[in-house]
């Protein structure tokens, strides 16, 4: 540990709960000398403390004192609560810096905020940078993924620190400039929104096995880390061996038997799917897995809904259980497919709508180490994203003509890059058969089931909107697009029903 008199420190962290604390010991430790501060200082006392020796720190009571010990251009994280405390402090800090200095956001904004802030700093000349990072406390001290937005130049001084402190794999770090102002905060909320759907596709696939099968959580634990050894290997895939495989110290039963089945949430998946709806872009897997932790949590409507709503009893009969399970298996990789594609359409909506560059595969790259829906699977969508035959923009797929819905996205579906369309094409008999086995024995599959309608939606030549803007142009004069005509048109339903050129 150094004093702070004369600025010395590289970078520094304000806001020391856990995030903040263990990202400002990753820094130490990789041999940055770290200024630190947090608004009460007990924190900051604490951390050197406990941790001092990690490497170098600066700590500062005040403010000032915290951004006088920082070398020019000066390098500020806030990791702060995300809201009105970030604002809180960029307004305490923001008189105290100069031209030039970067001040970064690491923690959990909303990307409009981002925007707003950025926006507001780059009149002062100081470079704001909204930057996701995933990983939770262990991320954050051994190696996160890393998503920072701001303007490219605040990248050259920033990118090699966040790149060093960053989880790695293969030799790659998992941070990249995402794009400017709030790509980085925009990124990593659909990160989280994917991490939704993907937990979600998990419990549905335990909830088979175990209601459906009703086998115990040891042996799906079993089954869990054999899962692990193929295509689904994961971090979540890891750790739901783990929960599953946990005793209660209690009761000497399964963990998991006496939880609470109320899912809970903090909010970056409800923001996911509401930019989804801005955008028009469906992402049915991240939706489906956010109203289904809506529906846990509904414990009244619950408890007068079971014994009262007639169905069946979620049993499922088969006469190989390992088939069955094998089943299930390729259901939830087939419908994980499917919700990554849908967040990388996200991304790329909003990459269009706000004017980022993003590169998807690099996306992809980032998120193989480091964060929570790390998986061997995503050097597959990087791999797709970096090969000839992957999936391309699609040349005037923009929507156009009479009322179209606004939004969309020129990007080619994932599921079109040749490794998931086989992917996919080999699982979808299981996933089908999976999902009617659910279907029968009433046990309930939302993520699995909006997957595979988003799948066959989305391979139809034919929708039924065309019967949908029919009753659109019935009772709205909306109006319609021919398949055989160019123009907008409009039939006088309520007249001769003849047909006229809007
Ligand atoms: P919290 O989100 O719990 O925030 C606590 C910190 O905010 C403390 O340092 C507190 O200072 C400070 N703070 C508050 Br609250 N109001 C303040 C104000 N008006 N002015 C100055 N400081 C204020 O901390 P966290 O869980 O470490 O998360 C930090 C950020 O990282 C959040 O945005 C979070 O969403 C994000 N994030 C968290 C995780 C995770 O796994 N926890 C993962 C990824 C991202 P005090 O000590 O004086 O009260």
């Amino acid at each position: 540990m150094t004093q702070a008199s004369t600025p010395q420190a590289q970078i520094g962290v304000t806001g020391l709960a856990v995030m903040g604390a263990n990202l400002a010991r990753n820094l130490a430790r990789n041999g940055f000398v770290t200024a630190v501060h947090n608004r009460s200082y007990a924190k900051t006392e604490h951390l050197i403390a406990e941790h001092g020796t990690d490497g170098s720190f600066v700590p500062s009571e005040s403010a000032r004192d915290f951004v006088d010990s920082l070398q020019s251009p000066r390098t500020i994280i806030i990791m702060v609560k995300a809201g009105g405390p970030t604002d809180a402090v960029i307004d305490e800090l923001t008189p105290l810096l100069a031209e030039g200095d970067i001040l970064i956001d690491g923690g959990n904004a909303l990307f409009t905020d981002t925007i707003r802030r950025e926006k507001a700093l780059r009149d002062k000349g100081i470079h704001f940078v909204g930057c996701g990072i995933s990983g939770g406390e262990e991320g954050a001290l051994n190696g996160p993924s890393i998503m920072p937005g701001g303007s490219v130049e605040s990248y050259a001084t920033l990118g090699p620190i966040l790149e060093k402190i960053s989880a790695h794999v293969d030799g790659d770090p998992c941070c990249t400039h995402i794009g400017t102002d709030g790509a980085g905060h925009f990124v990593k909320m659909v990160h989280n929104g994917i991490e939704y759907a993907d937990m979600q596709l998990i419990a549905e696939a335990y909830d088979l096995l175990r209601r459906g099968l009703k086998l115990e959580p040891a042996r799906i634990a079993e089954i869990f880390r054999d899962w692990n050894d193929g295509e689904l290997d994961s971090y979540l895939i890891e750790i739901t061996a783990e929960v599953l495989s946990q005793t209660d110290a209690r009761t000497g039963g399964p963990l998991v038997d006496v939880i609470v089945d109320a899912a809970g949430m903090k909010g970056t998946g409800t923001w996911t799917v509401q930019n989804a709806l801005d955008l028009a872009i469906p992402v049915s897997g991240i939706a489906e897995a956010v109203f289904a932790r809506g529906l846990s949590s509904q414990a009244a409507q619950r408890a007068a809904a079971v014994g009262n709503l007639p169905g069946p009893d979620g049993v499922i009969e088969t006469d190989d259980v390992d088939d069955f399970v094998e089943d299930v298996r390729q259901a939830l990789y087939a419908s994980k497919i499917v919700a990554y594609a849908q967040g990388l359409d996200l991304i790329a909506a909003g990459a269009q709508q706000y004017g980022w560059q993003i590169d998807l595969g690099a996306v992809a790259r980032i998120w193989r180490g480091g964060c929570i829906i790390r998986a061997a699977f995503l050097n597959r969508i990087t791999e797709a994203y970096a090969a000839d035959s992957g999936p391309e923009p699609v040349a005037g797929a923009d929507q156009d003509g009479a009322d179209a819905a606004d939004g969309g996205t020129s990007h080619q579906s994932l599921l079109l890059a040749p490794y998931f369309t086989e992917a996919i094409g080999k699982a979808q008999e299981s996933w089908r058969f999976a999902i009617a086995q659910a279907t029968f024995a009433g046990v309930p599959v939302p993520g699995f089931s909006a997957a595979l309608a988003y799948y066959d939606g989305l391979r139809s030549a034919r929708l039924p909107a065309a019967l949908i803007q029919g009753q659109r142009d019935f009772f709205g004069a909306h109006t319609y697009r021919r398949t055989d005509a160019e123009g907008a048109f409009h039939t006088l339903w309520s007249g001769d029903r003849s047909e006229i050129e809007a």
